[in-house]
């Protein structure tokens, strides 16, 4: 390597990436140690920056762990499984992945969104099966157009979904903590957005701020022709209450990219006729995640070169 530094890997990012960061730096694979402990006490005090994803996170006993830690350097947008304010208090700078990911992540919800409303899954099950030749047209689906679509926070990924859906006709709300400079109808009271909207699009960060914020209460208030979409994180809905409005006609629908305990999905979703499922796959593309691992190299390199980062959290 050309640096002298040591950087831990908790998590890998793409191969050529890795590859670039194994010839420039010193890595530590923790990722792949099978003890990790024993892994850990001979290096723990070289270490100085750490590289993790998103879904995996940062242990935070980890973090205790490692004494001269700087930098943490995170593949994804979402940093809610790393303890920031610890991280914080300890100096810690952590980055992540903005903006690169929006267009994918957004077309990824209104491909949920139209799959979900139009009934995608069933309609190909329905050609694929042979029913379309012998009972004739599937049942009749709903309609995008004149639809109204409340946002549930209105951030970058947010504005680039809203931005996709005007076109297709639908009328745009939001709720969020602040009111921001856009034409959209604004709700600072979820329930009543909820009411409001036919489809409630979830694309605000997950962690304790947001946990379980989609409630047996606004499910209620989305009502029995109201649809969700989730491209955020599960953690922001009561999963058990979702399931259960599913099954009984509380609402339509939901399209979700996003689920509690990933990778290991409540089977009872895969028991819902009115869902379209999909793994935690919304940034999941050979550009995007190219973009992504891109940002975690170029983080390091200006971390190491002049102590700052390009896209820093805290
Ligand atoms: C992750 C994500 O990058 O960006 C995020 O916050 O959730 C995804 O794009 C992906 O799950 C890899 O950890």
């Amino acid at each position: 390597p050309v640096s002298e530094s040591h950087i831990l890997v908790v998590s890998p990012i793409r191969p050529r990436h890795m590859d670039e960061l194994a010839a420039k730096y010193i890595l530590h694979r923790w990722d792949q140690a099978a003890d990790k402990d024993a892994f850990l006490a001979n290096i723990a005090d070289r270490i100085t920056a750490l590289v993790s994803t998103a879904g995996v996170g940062v242990p935070s006993d980890l973090i205790e762990k490692l004494p001269n830690l700087k930098v943490i350097t995170s593949f994804g947008v979402g940093y809610d499984a790393i303890d920031i304010a610890a991280c914080t208090a300890r100096g810690i700078r952590v980055s992540n992945t903005p903006d690169v990911l929006n267009d994918d992540v957004a077309d990824t919800a209104i491909m949920l969104l139209l799959a979900t409303l139009r009934n995608l899954v069933v309609g190909d099950q329905w050609a694929r099966s042979g029913q379309w030749s012998e009972n004739g047209a599937m049942a009749l689906t709903t309609s995008a157009r004149g639809k109204k679509l409340g946002i549930v926070g209105l951030g970058r990924i947010g504005q680039a979904i809203a931005s996709r859906a005007v076109p297709m006709g639908m009328e745009i709300g939001y709720f969020g903590r602040n009111q921001k400079p856009v034409d959209y109808h604004y709700d600072a009271d979820l329930i009543k957005l909820a009411d409001w909207a036919d489809v409630l699009m979830i694309s605000c960060p997950g962690g304790a701020a947001t946990k379980d914020m989609i409630n047996a209460d606004v499910l209620k208030a989305l009502g029995r022709r109201g649809y969700v979409v989730n491209i955020a994180r599960g953690s922001v809905i009561d999963e058990p209450a979702l399931i259960a409005a599913l099954k009984d006609g509380v609402i339509a629908g939901a399209g979700l990219d996003v689920f509690h305990n990933e990778p290991h999905m409540d089977r009872g979703f895969a028991k819902c006729a009115n869902v379209v499922l999909y793994p935690h796959h919304a940034s999941g593309t050979v550009e995007t995640r190219d973009a992504m691992a891109q940002m975690v190299v170029d983080n390091l390199q200006s971390w190491f070169a002049s102590g700052k980062l390009i896209s820093s959290v805290n």
